[in-house]
């Protein structure tokens, strides 16, 4: 007997031995010392038999505990970003969750490297549209109070809540929940526009990246939406009936001071790149995912907050402690809930999700947090890319994989007149293309050669889970008032309520006036602000859901065209062709062959994107006169 279980302890070791260690050790997390919270271990990655669990295609995960099978041991199920792909056919969007079942106890969960994907009541795989990058992050609450627990997610865009009730017996097929305001009810919310001023509930940012958590803020006995997003951490008051929940607008929540709610802190230098009234996210984030859970057991809901977690002054997950006031809710400011001695990163990736529970049942709660992380060379973790700051090292974010570092060849003259018809441009044009994208190249791929980084051009994210094991805190002498408080105290800097420039400007330009039988161009020339981009029509954009830019001229009669249509120059940015920068024009030379002032229109549609964010796809119809003369006159 002894025997065996050396055996086993040994065969425990070789397993563990061939995980990478790098995705085990950890800088040391400190205490931060918060009265009534549980006192936090050191991180534990969650392996299954051989491997660790992970999510693979865009790397997000976030995890929950949930019995699945109904074997009275709860599973665990990792959201996932995008799960679609060849070999698993959904909504070209679709979002779902890996349920690993609990091959352990309940108290000491233990799991294989299969898993299953989640199926409602009728067996359909449970999916929730995601075309950018927070994916399916399952919670549990009874929103319509029937005595089962239901799971919600909530949504990039247009920042719809889906509900799966439940029925003790699964999950129904889901629903959307009614919230105030929402772009879907009327028209195609992926064509709206959106029009407001910053914070407004008819503006993009008011719905983009809702990520969504529920508790009941104003002590009404029902679960009001907490959401993240592009216009911070807000709550949605429940305004429905206990069996027909309904959502109001949604209000920022406030610090003790009245303050928006931050998360991150990056310094005025960095809030003056949101110029011309441009929206600053109130939270300093702007993609920040709210847990609402008494964390420090006060009886008072606080929050557990994490964000993209890619900048030197982010917290890996912030702590607001809820206070009671004659205000209503409010918070304490943020605390860094996992400080490390030097300022290290305590998690290593990125896009971090948390979730609380009684992971092994000693009745303190325990901290389970999905991560992001970076992999090279086919899977394998990287140290340098998940432990060094994405923003310092200039790589994507999870959701922007995969592969945005292709390995690729630099632009020569025969592959670029591949991309490009050469006959449709002067030599000097072609030239200048060529430089252009060759100087891209060098900038985004080639200098990685020069610098030994070639390997990082097969960067991939995939998602992690790790617990970190809650005790119960020494009973401390100081008062509950005294949690921690950031030596500086983040302040709003208000945006500029000035109406926001918008990312890309159009302009539709014909010459003041041309003769009869002349040539002349007509141009629509697209203007993106620095870090915006949209998509060149080439059509390796649209295969990875990215509309690309098209313009339709419609010629009234009299008017014909006079040559082919020269487009503006793209350069590549990873799998994707691109347009940024000033004055990228498509040019249609026409003629006329009688006097007269002839309105031509434009019909443009397009997608504005930058690193870490989308706007819905825009269609616009533009207007010029074009002014003939006879060439007599
Ligand atoms: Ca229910
Ligand atoms: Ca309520
Ligand atoms: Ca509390
Ligand atoms: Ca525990």
């Amino acid at each position: 007997m002894k025997r065996a279980n050396i055996l086993l302890f040994a065969t425990a070791l070789t397993l563990a031995g061939q995980l990478a260690a790098d995705e085990k050790s950890f800088p040391e997390i400190l205490d931060a010392g918060i009265p009534g919270t549980p006192k936090l271990g050191q991180p534990i990655l969650v392996t299954g038999a051989t491997k660790p669990i992970l999510t693979e295609k865009h790397g997000l995960a976030a995890p929950a505990l949930w019995d699945w099978n109904g074997d009275g041991k709860r599973d665990l199920l990792v959201g996932e970003f995008e799960t679609n792909s060849s070999d698993f056919p959904m909504g070209a969007d679709g979002s779902t969750i890996r349920v690993y079942l609990n091959v352990g106890t309940d108290a000491d969960p233990k799991f294989t490297d299969e898993f299953e994907w989640a199926q409602d009541t009728e067996g359909t795989i449970m999916e929730v549209p995601q075309w950018c990058c927070i994916g399916f992050t399952p919670q549990f609450v009874d929103l319509d109070d029937d005595g089962h627990l239901d799971m919600i997610t909530g949504q990039y865009h247009p920042g719809e809540v889906t509900w799966f009730r439940g029925t003790g017996a699964g999950f129904l097929p889901s629903e959307t929940l009614p919230q105030e305001g929402d772009p879907t009810a009327d028209g195609n919310p992926m064509f709206g526009n959106y029009e407001g001023e910053p914070g407004d509930i008819g503006t993009f940012h008011y719905w983009v990246y809702t990520s969504a958590s529920f508790g009941d803020f104003d002590d009404d006995g029902d679960y009001d939406l907490i959401v993240g997003g592009g216009d911070g951490l807000r709550i949605s008051e429940n305004i429905g009936s206990p069996r027909r929940p309904s959502f109001a607008m949604r209000e920022p929540l406030l610090t003790l001071d009245g303050e928006p709610l931050r998360i991150l802190d990056r310094g005025e230098e960095w809030e003056a790149n949101f110029p011309d009234g441009e929206l600053l996210p109130p939270d300093g984030d702007g993609k920040s995912s709210p847990l609402a859970v008494d964390w420090d057991d006060d009886g008072v809901l606080d929050l557990l907050v994490t964000g993209s977690y890619r900048h030197p002054s982010s917290h890996a997950v912030t702590f607001f402690r809820g206070v009671k006031t004659d205000d209503g809710h409010r918070f304490h400011p943020g605390v860094d809930l996992l400080p490390t001695a030097d300022g290290a990163k305590a998690l290593p990736g990125s896009g971090q999700r948390v979730y609380v529970d009684d992971w092994n049942k000693d009745g303190v709660k325990d901290l389970i947090i999905g991560a992001s992380v970076a992999t090279v060379n086919g899977g394998e973790f990287s140290d340098e890319l998940s432990w060094e700051w994405e923003d310092v090292n200039e790589v994507e974010s999870a959701g922007k994989d995969p592969g945005l570092y292709p390995p690729r060849e630099r632009p020569t003259e025969e592959s670029e007149i591949m991309v490009w018809a050469k006959e449709n441009y002067t030599e000097e044009e072609f030239e200048a293309h060529l430089k252009l994208n060759q100087e891209y190249w060098y900038e985004t791929v080639g200098r990685l050669y020069d610098e030994g980084k070639a390997h990082w051009l097969t960067m991939r994210h995939q998602g992690r889970i790790y617990v970190m094991m809650g005790k119960q805190r020494e009973a401390s002498p100081v008062t509950a008032d005294a949690v921690p408080v950031p030596a500086d105290t983040p302040k709003r800097r208000s945006a500029s309520t000035a109406s926001a420039k918008p990312p890309v400007t159009i302009a539709f330009v014909a010459p003041d006036e041309v003769r009869t039988g002349e040539r002349a161009n007509l141009a629509v020339s697209f203007s993106m602000r620095p870090g915006w981009y949209i998509y060149a029509p080439t059509g390796r954009n649209a295969p990875h859901g990215m509309i690309e830019t098209s313009v339709s001229l419609a010629l009234p009669e009299g008017i014909e065209s006079a040559g082919p249509r020269s487009l503006p120059v793209h350069h590549f940015k990873g799998l994707y062709d691109i347009y940024e920068g000033s004055d990228r024009a498509w040019a249609q030379p026409v003629e006329a062959s009688a006097a007269g002032n002839y309105e031509v229109t434009a019909k443009v549609t397009y997608q504005t994107c930058k690193d870490d964010l989308c706007l819905p796809p825009r269609t616009e119809t533009l207007r010029t006169v074009l002014a003939v003369v006879d060439a007599g006159s």
